[in-house]
């Protein structure tokens, strides 16, 4: 059993939003299309509460893209973006959302960010995919999304460590790319066992 899981295919990530990824909207179609190959679709979606410890307005005197020491680890500071209920997070329009299974959201907790579909940053805490994937009988899963260097990457390389077959369709994703993140994702995905295709 095969997964698509598009990863935060939203419009805060997308042209004109708060934390816009170069061309985020070019992929949409080639997703929609890709899901037709797939068994099963799941959907994530940044989801943040107003206030959250990732935005940089949460902490006096920093910038977005600055860095800050956090307790679970180092952690890059964002401008306000995918704030629960509003049309930032909301998933692209030309997204087809018919399809999907399950969405699954991430990045609720005020205290910890979530890059990953399967862990916050602490990157102990679950958000309950591995077991939904696995009670499903998926084994594969193939991922496209946003932004590639940071919700790809994390989730790519937590599921193949979970043991899950991975390929990412890198013309299925965009990204931010902040001071060589996009070469350093390419090398830690390839490390952890991912297929780039
Ligand atoms: C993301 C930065 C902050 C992503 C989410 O979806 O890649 N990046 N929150
Ligand atoms: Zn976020």
């Amino acid at each position: 059993m095969k997964a698509l899981i598009v990863i935060d295919m939203q419009n805060d990530f997308c042209p004109g939003g708060a934390l816009a990824v170069p061309e985020g909207d070019m992929i949409v179609p080639g997703i929609n299309a890709l899901m037709a190959e797939c068994d099963a679709v799941i959907l994530t979606q940044d989801w943040h509460p107003a206030g959250h410890s990732s935005f940089a307005s949460s902490h006096a005197g920093r910038a977005p893209y600055d860095m800050i020491d956090m307790p679970y680890g180092p952690q890059v500071l964002w401008p306000d973006h995918c704030v629960q209920g509003s049309r930032g997070a909301a998933l692209h329009a030309e997204l087809t959302t018919d399809r999907a299974d399950l969405i699954i959201r991430k990045g609720y907790n005020p205290a910890i960010d979530s890059y990953s579909a399967f862990f916050e940053n602490d990157q102990t805490t679950p958000t309950g995919l591995e077991g939904y994937l696995r009670t499903r009988g998926i084994t594969e899963v193939v991922m496209a999304g946003l932004a590639l260097d940071f919700c790809v990457n994390f989730s790519a390389v937590d599921a193949a460590r979970l043991g899950f077959g991975v390929s990412v369709r890198q013309e299925l994703c965009r990204a931010i790319d902040l001071n060589g993140s996009l070469n350093a994702a390419l090398e830690g995905m390839k490390t952890a066992g991912v297929a780039l295709t």
